[in-house]
């Protein structure tokens, strides 16, 4: 049969673990791995006539390069090429879990989310339609137990619709940062869409590349400088960004990021309603 190569993907505590492990079908210890530097595993398990590849990746809670989870994620990602990531949200947390979606989306991958922790939700009486948001940014939404193995099932199938292409949700759609950055984002895609530049970039979505330039990212400007036109491109960067931060009136990380929080913040506001049931939590 056919293998599925899946990477769990989330913010640190969403459930990746407890998903990996019961898919696996191993009972490691789930605990807090904060503080160990980057690891990761890996299982094989069978199912529908499927091989499914899955490996459990440090949380992040952004794909920028400061830590090196986020570089190691975002390095795995691009090396390994997954046919689809599983990006594990703390459904009891949507609008921080969101902001690492809104980057996925950003670098055109095969995502379903996996709306983990979705007993919380429930305990906490919050009303969320998933499906509406995830017709709106194009992704599958499954809700799942990770720690009682509840609703894995219907995660494997989506993860296969979502491979064979079968899945009705599941579209690539942009995320919109608005006029100026959006006209920065193109100037910048026509340079990286450069014949000379396809084989060095065949695996990277050249908006989120222009996007992570913008964003000031030191992985993408190194990846850049390497490219026949590099220096000609990060020069043009350097200029649309003075152009957007005058323009903006703020630097150019913040424009970006504060348009990935609208961004889930508008698709929450017409989804999401908060039962007034919750716990503060202790983590
Ligand atoms: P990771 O950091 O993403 O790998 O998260 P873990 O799998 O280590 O889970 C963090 C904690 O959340 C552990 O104590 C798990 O037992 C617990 N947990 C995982 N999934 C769920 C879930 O769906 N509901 C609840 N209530 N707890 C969960
Ligand atoms: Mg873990
Ligand atoms: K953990």
């Amino acid at each position: 049969g056919k293998t599925i190569n899946v990477a769990l993907v989330g913010n640190p505590n969403a459930g990746k673990t407890s998903v990996f492990n019961f898919a696996s079908g191993s009972h490691e210890h789930v605990g807090n791995y904060s503080g160990v530097t980057v690891e990761y595993k890996e299982a094989q398990f069978k199912y529908k006539g499927y091989t499914f590849n899955i490996t459990d990746l440090p949380g992040t809670y952004s794909l920028s390069a400061y830590t090196p989870e986020e570089v190691y994620v975002r390095n795995y990602i691009v090396e390994n090429n997954p046919d689809v990531i599983v990006n594990v949200v703390d459904a009891s947390n949507l609008e921080r879990n969101l902001y690492l979606t809104t980057q996925l989306i950003d670098m055109d991958l095969k995502v379903v989310v996996d709306l983990n922790m979705y007993d919380e939700l429930e305990r906490n009486g919050d009303r969320f339609d998933y499906k509406a948001l995830g017709e709106m940014i194009g992704i599958p939404f499954v809700p799942t137990v990770g720690s009682k193995g509840r609703g894995l099932t219907q995660l494997y199938d989506t993860i296969i619709n979502v491979y064979t292409d079968h899945d009705k949700t599941s579209r690539h759609i942009h995320i919109n940062y608005g006029h100026d950055v959006e006209a920065a984002i193109c100037t910048l895609q026509q340079q990286l869409r450069l014949p000379e530049n396809r084989h060095q970039l065949v695996r990277y979505s050249t908006r989120f590349i222009a996007i992570k330039l913008l964003d000031k990212d030191r992985e993408a400007r190194k990846l850049v400088a390497t490219l026949s036109n590099g220096s000609e491109i990060i020069a043009m960067a350097d200029g649309e960004i003075k152009k957007l931060e005058k323009h903006l009136n703020d630097d150019s990380e913040t424009i970006i990021t504060d348009a990935k929080y609208a961004f889930v913040a508008g698709a929450l506001k017409e989804t999401f309603k908060e039962g007034g049931r919750r716990k503060r939590k202790s983590t």
